[in-house]
């Protein structure tokens, strides 16, 4: 029969002859040289004989498609960085982008980290005051945002006095722009052919990502030009990306994947990436990846999970034969995912496990290694990855023992600072090792196995939700007195927000009250980190210092045992 050849040799070989200078080499990078991601991901394939290769394949949800090759977005990327140079813009600040997955959104990240400021990305869905905090932390000096995202931001413009250039992508005129607003189409730009691309180095600052933690706010996650080396090996390695490939990964860029693998990894490769710019539905999933002959997909468990539940029938209908390969991210895929896809797609779908701070994969499961379906793989060639105990963060020497997974510093693309937060960036280290901040256990054959997080925060949908943001903004709700969000099981997200909210006195804990408070926080930040559920209480367990037990409320939703509650203050 066929043997596939992966762009990795076998696992075990690869451990041993694996070295980052393979992707330096292939780069054409050496130590010391300027480096710069925009430039890579663009000029370089165009200088390697692909300028007319396609470089994105882009449909909306009316079906409307576009079609990019290198060379137009080498060419756009410039006009988008020779256009912030003029206004103003300085290498080192920051640019957001946040805009729904349009064509605007991938070429501004490239040209925002050709002209040496830093990316930003956020999720569109964002409301204003998730918006407002992650500005603020990041002292923002431009946004790129489309015409119905605008009134969120002006919402906030007075508070954000850094935020001097708000970029509108589709202006239509029809209403008139404020101060400081102006309407860029990119299209519509007098095109910028040849660009001088800031002369970054390995240790330029390229992008802030943010990310949820217990405590305190989001945390910007600050990434290097440097993080291009491994991006682009691990998307050679592990996602298997080959020339002829046509490669779709669902990740919106407001998150590390959409970044990490939806632009840099893919495209640094030089291959023809799809985005689809439309809600979920098995059907249209289905359809784009016949329509376009999708072959690698690179996606999450929540995704997965959703088509398991439309069946297999719907699967006949259409001709998928164009996949080849596929991954997962985000969350713990569940071994009955793994099985099921090999069903129905003849593929495995592969678990991927990494962080918003490591920058790229970690463990994984390889094209060609055994699967143990449920398991995370095992770590990247090159990559020192363990498992610490819980308590004195030193590697566990026994197999098969429940730690916090750990890895040695040093893979190019680790964060290199939590922005503005250097304390909150230390603690991440102990013994020499960066503390993930999850639990697992390694077997005998040396496969990951997630357990789960160990600190307070949500993950639903594949999502970080920080319970600390949604409990500050629930105390602005008129009748909230107090509040302890934690995450309970969900079938399809795995895990989904719910909220134990004390109400303020002269205030009902009705349905409608549970409504109100649910849809103010949607619209607050975000409908990831709106509520599913409400359940009023007259007082929260707290320790006798004063500080709320998510932990408590959070065993009672999974039906674990509390473990010791000596400190408790008060019974529930
Ligand atoms: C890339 C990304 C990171 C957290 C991580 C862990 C969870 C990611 C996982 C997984 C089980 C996997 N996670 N991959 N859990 N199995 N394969 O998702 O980054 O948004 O920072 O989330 O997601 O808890 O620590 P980020």
């Amino acid at each position: 029969m066929f043997k596939q050849l992966f762009n990795m040799k076998s696992y075990e070989e690869e451990l041993k002859t694996f070295s980052w200078n393979i992707a330096k080499e292939e780069l054409g990078y050496k130590d010391g040289d300027n480096l710069n991601i925009g430039w890579h991901c663009t000029d370089r394939i165009c200088n390697s004989g692909k300028s007319e290769k396609l470089a994105l394949i882009w449909e909306d949800h009316k079906g409307e498609e576009k079609r990019y090759t290198f060379d137009d977005m080498r060419v756009l990327t410039n006009t988008i960085a020779s256009y912030l140079q003029k206004l103003g813009v300085n290498p080192g600040e920051r640019v957001c982008l946040f805009m729904d997955k349009v064509p605007e959104l991938y070429f501004g990240f490239l040209g925002i980290l050709k002209m040496g400021a830093i990316a930003q990305p956020l999720f569109s869905a964002f409301g204003s005051e998730s918006l407002l905090t992650r500005l603020e932390n990041a002292g923002t000096t431009a946004i790129f945002t489309q015409k119905k995202h605008l009134p969120k931001v002006r919402n906030i413009v007075a508070k954000l006095p850094s935020l001097k250039y708000i970029l509108v992508v589709d202006d239509d005129g029809v209403k008139p722009l404020r101060e400081g607003e102006y309407s860029f189409k990119m299209e519509q730009e007098e095109k910028v052919y040849d660009f001088e691309v800031y002369p970054s180095k390995a240790e330029t600052p390229s992008v802030l990502h943010y990310t949820s933690g217990t405590t305190g706010q989001p945390k910007g996650a600050q990434h290097v030009h440097y993080s291009i080396i491994s991006q682009y090996i691990t998307a050679k390695y592990v996602l298997d990306l080959k020339d002829d490939d046509i490669y779709w990964c669902t990740a919106d860029p407001g998150w590390v994947t959409g970044t990490s693998y939806g632009i840099i990894g893919a495209w640094s490769n030089g291959v023809t990436q799809c985005v689809m710019d439309a809600g979920f539905t098995a059907e249209n999933w289905y359809k784009f990846i016949e329509k376009h002959k999708i072959s690698m997909w690179y996606s999450a468990p929540t995704a997965i999970r959703a088509l398991m539940k439309e069946g297999k029938d719907i699967v006949k209908k259409f001709d998928l034969s164009s996949l080849r390969h596929l991954c997962s991210i985000g969350e713990p895929l569940n071994a009955e995912a793994v099985i099921w896809s090999e069903e129905v797609f003849g593929l495995p779908f592969l678990d991927t496990y990494w962080q918003t701070e490591t920058g790229s994969m970690m463990v994984s499961n390889y094209p060609g290694m055994k699967v143990k379906p449920g398991s995370m793989g095992k770590p990247f060639p090159g990559i020192e990855v363990t498992v610490v105990d819980l308590q004195t963060h030193l590697p566990l020497e026994k197999r098969g023992i429940v730690g916090m997974i750990a890895a040695k510093p040093g893979w190019p693309a680790m964060f290199r600072a939590y922005w503005n937060n250097e304390a909150t960036y230390k603690k991440k280290f102990e013994n020499g090792w960066y503390l993930c901040g999850d639990r697992a256990s390694i077997d005998e054959e040396g496969y990951f196995w997630f357990v789960g997080r160990d600190d307070d925060v949500i993950n639903t949908a594949g999502h970080l939700v920080g319970p600390f943001e949604i409990e500050s903004a629930l105390l602005e709700h008129p009748a909230v007195a107090e509040s302890a969000v934690v995450g309970k099981p969900d079938p399809m997200n795995m895990e989904v927000v719910k909220a134990f909210v004390a109400l303020k006195p002269g205030f009902e804990p009705t349905k409608m009250q549970e409504l109100e408070i649910m849809n103010f926080i949607r619209k607050k930040l975000s409908p990831l980190a709106m509520p599913q559920e409400i359940e009023f209480v007259d007082k929260l367990p707290k320790t006798r210092s004063g500080k709320i037990m998510r932990r408590v409320l959070r065993a009672k939703e999974w039906g674990e045992e509390i473990g010791d509650i000596s400190t408790l203050e008060n019974d529930m």
